[in-house]
């Protein structure tokens, strides 16, 4: 954004952790900002950066043709914005919720007569600022999205990832997800060492290389669920896998280690071989997502 960007009032409602970096990174912006908090002193502490602070989530929608919420949960938003008038807002919801949530969100904000953006945020609030490193996922009204886009951009970056208001949660509960399995594969490896002579800070940039070594499943997998590909080009099979994968599960025991991080994708993999071990034993470990569709 450059210095002749209008800066139009946004409304935020919610200044926890993270609405309040997202407060102060539009007033450092230079954007009037008009808050509400349901504990009041939250949002007071905003005032003498230049926040104007509303007695209640009714005036602070009043104040601003572009309302922000970022407050716990869908309940939450239901709750403060119960009985307000929001005919001929532009509505971006910052809370986290399931997909089914946002389209249900925008279906509501419309009936009332509001636009409505759903977004899931990637980052923490550390990284909430110019140059941060986080970002944002969009969907719902592109109208709205290309309208505060400037505005939008001024805390995280940007993705508008379709006009389905559900989409934003998707990419977002996708990619925190995935982080569960990183985070519950990471638990596993430092149990394992754990009372040995090897230190955790020892074992550390020894994960870190091997994690990003096998960041190549990503795109691969991506590209044999398109073209329903399992076989070509395959360096670790699938039976080979399954067989090696008791040798972690071994290792485990002896180094009383619970398997429970590790276990359902194991199990996982040998279903899938156990189904038709001629034709999926030269399969890589792709194969294996198609169990997991209920
Ligand atoms: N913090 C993070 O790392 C993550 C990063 C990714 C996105 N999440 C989501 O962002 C939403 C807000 O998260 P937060 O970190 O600001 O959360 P808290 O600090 O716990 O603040 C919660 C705010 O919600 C208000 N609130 C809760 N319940 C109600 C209610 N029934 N009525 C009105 N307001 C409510 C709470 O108010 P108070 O406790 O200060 O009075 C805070 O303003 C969230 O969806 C994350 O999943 C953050």
């Amino acid at each position: 954004m450059n210095d002749n960007t209008p800066r139009n009032p946004i409304t935020l409602l919610g200044l926890g952790d993270m609405g309040t970096a997202l407060a102060r990174t539009w007033l450092a912006a230079g954007y009037p900002l008009t808050v509400w908090n349901r504990t009041s002193a939250k949002a007071e502490a905003l005032a003498s950066d230049g926040a104007a602070v509303a007695a209640s989530p009714a005036e602070a929608v009043a104040a601003s043709p572009l309302v922000v919420l970022c407050l716990l949960d869908d309940a939450s938003v239901e709750a403060v914005l119960d009985g307000i008038d929001l005919t001929g807002k532009d509505l971006v919801n910052l809370t986290t919720g399931t997909p089914s949530e946002g389209r249900t969100r925008a279906a509501w904000a419309e009936a009332r007569g509001a636009r409505f953006l759903d977004g899931g945020i990637m980052g923490t609030p550390s990284m909430i600022g110019p140059g941060a490193g986080g970002y944002v996922f969009y969907s719902g009204s592109r109208a709205l999205f290309d309208v505060h886009r400037p505005a939008l951009e001024a805390p995280a970056g940007a993705r508008f990832v379709g006009e389905d208001a559900g989409h934003a949660a998707l990419h977002d509960v996708a990619l925190l997800s995935a982080m569960c399995g990183l985070f519950a594969g990471i638990s596993h490896a430092y149990a394992l060492i754990e009372g040995e002579d090897i230190a955790p800070k020892d074992l550390a940039p020894l994960l870190s290389a091997w994690l990003g070594a096998m960041g190549f499943f990503v795109g691969n997998a991506a590209e044999r669920l398109t073209s329903r590909d399992f076989t070509s080009g395959v360096e670790s099979n699938l039976a080979m896998q399954v067989a090696a994968s008791g040798t972690l599960l071994r290792t485990a025991a002896e180094q009383g280690v619970s398997t429970e991080l590790i276990a359902p994708y194991l199990e996982l993999m040998r279903r899938r071989l156990e189904a038709d071990p001629a034709s999926h034993g030269g399969e890589d470990t792709t194969g294996a997502i198609t169990l997991l569709k209920r």
